[in-house]
């Protein structure tokens, strides 16, 4: 069978329903490049040098693993000649960065997680790139930071690739969700899974048990439900990679919820709103799923920071309403 690639389904768009414009196909197609190039250096593997720490941390605190670092350059090189951007973010960058003065500025705005999980890449599990797109909405020739502290609900585009056992591209301009696959041998990126839905009510459920005891008595008790230890409802299966957008991608397909509540320790949760949650977010509600932060819609929230953290609940939309209805959100 001949498969479509990722360039013709994004000219197919362009030319038949004008679903998405010129700009926005060149960037989409500029970052399933440059991920190409970081497939490559995660599948090398110890045998590329690029495992271990960089020696460095990020603007929070985080220790920089090589790849991290070395990712985070594939795609801000990629990305900022094009003409189409007005600023990039990154999970490594302190601030956003506008595009080069000697090129030429775009509407767009392009934030991003270089390589999520990235705890889990000396150890060969399954590790991913994040990205999200917005509109620049200031007046001045590049973009700032106001540009950047958009709700998800302004996302223009966003998607994910993950390292895994094979290379995957999902992404949404807000009309579905779709996955295509990386064929190795060719170099291209190849629609594979159409239209993506999520299952209403999941099988797996993605938390970190290792800190019930830091959560709320509340979220205790959410998650005992879903472990169906309330006997409220039949038990989930607990899978938990630990790169959530592996973690992420299963429940996608298979149906679930991926969870990384509050806690003690981390009273505003671990995980990033503008270039991991609101993504994840967007692409899930494009397959029939939601996200919940604990009393909102994630699309819904107002950032104010760009490293800003935030719990999550996503998946599944049986399984977010359970979140919604414990956590007395409603
Ligand atoms: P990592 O720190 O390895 O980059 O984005 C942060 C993240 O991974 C997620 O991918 C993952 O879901 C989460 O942190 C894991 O955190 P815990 O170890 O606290 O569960």
């Amino acid at each position: 069978m001949r498969r479509v690639t990722l360039t013709q389904f994004l000219v197919g768009r362009q030319r038949d329903r004008n679903l998405i414009n010129a700009d926005l196909r060149l960037l989409l197609e500029t970052i399933a490049r440059a991920c190409k190039g970081i497939s490559t250096r995660v599948n090398k593997g110890a045998l590329a040098d690029g495992l271990g720490s960089a020696g460095t941390s990020n603007s929070q605190g985080e220790v920089q693993k090589k790849l991290d670092v070395l990712s985070h350059e594939i795609l801000l090189e990629a990305n900022e000649w094009g003409g189409n951007l007005a600023a990039l973010a990154s999970e490594e960058m302190d601030n956003p960065r506008p595009t080069p003065t000697h090129y030429p500025s775009g509407e767009y705005l392009l934030l991003f997680d270089p390589l999520d999980g990235s705890s889990n890449i000396d150890v060969n599990i399954s590790v991913g790139t994040i990205f999200s797109v917005l509109k620049k909405v200031s007046t001045g020739p590049r973009g700032v930071i106001e540009d950047m502290l958009q709700p998800g609900s302004k996302q223009v585009a966003a998607g994910y690739v993950i390292y895994g056992s094979s290379t995957m591209l999902v992404y949404t301009t807000g009309q579905g969700a779709h996955g295509f696959t990386l064929d190795p041998m060719l170099g291209e990126f190849l629609l594979s899974h159409p239209d993506i839905r999520i299952p209403e009510q999941g099988r797996y459920l993605s938390v970190n048990g290792a800190y019930e005891q830091l959560w709320s008595a509340p979220v205790q008790a959410l998650i005992r439900r879903y472990r169906g230890l309330d006997g409220k409802r039949e038990a989930m299966n607990v899978r938990y990679v630990g790169s959530m957008v592996a973690d992420f991608h299963r429940n996608l397909l298979g149906g679930g919820i991926f969870a990384y509540p509050a806690n003690t320790k981390s009273p505003k949760g671990k995980l990033r709103l503008l270039y991991e949650c609101n993504p994840l977010a967007f692409i899930c509600e494009q397959a029939g799923g939601a996200a919940f932060d604990g009393a909102r819609n994630i699309l819904d929230v107002q950032p104010t920071e760009l490293h800003q953290r935030t719990p999550i609940y996503v998946g599944s939309k049986c399984d977010v309403d359970i979140a919604r209805e414990m956590l007395g959100a409603a």
